[in-house]
């Protein structure tokens, strides 16, 4: 289903000095004993990164997703992009998230980086339905002009696609207009980038799904390991 973006994202990534990392022994890939599911991953080291992370998951009909958190180096206090493309295909359900990540909710800070996706939330109305969070609190890391859509096959074939690339140029945008204008100290980006793996981990409605998957043990792994690196500090 998102294969297509899977191919932009990285062929984005490759353009723009991307290589490869490795994933961590046991987590680069896992197939279900217990269903169809396999889930891929890929890590890759971006200049003006410190860590770009992408994963597929394709169950079939069931579930495909495409996830991928990028983190600015601790030099630069920009958001960090989140992706996360949900295709349930027997029931036809949609769900898509695409944000600028922000690492703090003051106004300069909303003011100096979202002029690129707050032009997207206007120009993708179907895509910005104003969706309630369940898990996550959309005061944190969230910002107020995200994407995200709990729709069907309509949004996922006729918005998405142009949501996304028009999503993944404003990234980048954003991103090279960013240089040279941190306002916060390395220090402080540090913390709030970790701070954002902790939170995460703890509130990812994701982790019952691996289990269902994968099991508990590599989930564990998955979790604390590849996608949330920093919240092992804390287990
Ligand atoms: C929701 N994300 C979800 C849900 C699942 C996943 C199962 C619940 C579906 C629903 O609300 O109907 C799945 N999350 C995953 C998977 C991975 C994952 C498979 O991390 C990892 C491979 N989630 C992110 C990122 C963002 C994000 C980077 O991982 C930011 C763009 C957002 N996902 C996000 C939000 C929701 C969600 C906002 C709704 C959660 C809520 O209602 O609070």
């Amino acid at each position: 289903m998102f294969d297509s973006f899977l191919t932009q994202l990285h062929k984005g990534i490759e353009s723009r000095g991307g290589t490869p990392m490795t994933v961590p022994d046991g987590l680069e890939t896992c197939q279900s004993q217990r269903s169809n599911g396999n889930i891929r991953s890929w890590l890759w080291q971006v200049p003006g990164f410190r860590r770009w992370r992408v994963t597929r998951l394709d169950a079939g009909e069931n579930l495909q997703v495409l996830n991928s958190v990028a983190y600015p180096d601790h030099s630069y206090d920009h958001p960090l992009m989140g992706v996360d493309l949900l295709w349930f295909g027997k029931r036809q359900k949609l769900v898509a998230v695409l944000d600028f990540q922000p690492l703090v909710q003051d106004q300069d800070y909303l003011d100096r980086h979202f002029d690129g996706l707050k032009a997207l939330n206007e120009r993708f109305p179907d895509l910005n339905g104003e969706e309630t969070m369940r898990s996550f609190d959309p005061n944190q890391y969230f910002s107020p002009w995200l994407l995200f859509c709990r729709g069907g096959a309509e949004q996922a074939e006729d918005s998405l696609p142009q949501a996304f690339d028009a999503f993944l140029s404003a990234y980048w945008a954003m991103h090279e207009s960013a240089e040279g204008s941190s306002k916060l100290s390395s220090q402080d980006v540090e913390r709030l980038q970790n701070a954002y793996d902790v939170y995460s981990a703890e509130r990812d409605p994701a982790h019952g799904l691996f289990t269902s998957h994968f099991g508990k043990d590599w989930s564990d792994r998955f979790l604390h390991e590849f996608l949330f690196p920093a919240s092992q500090q804390t287990v």
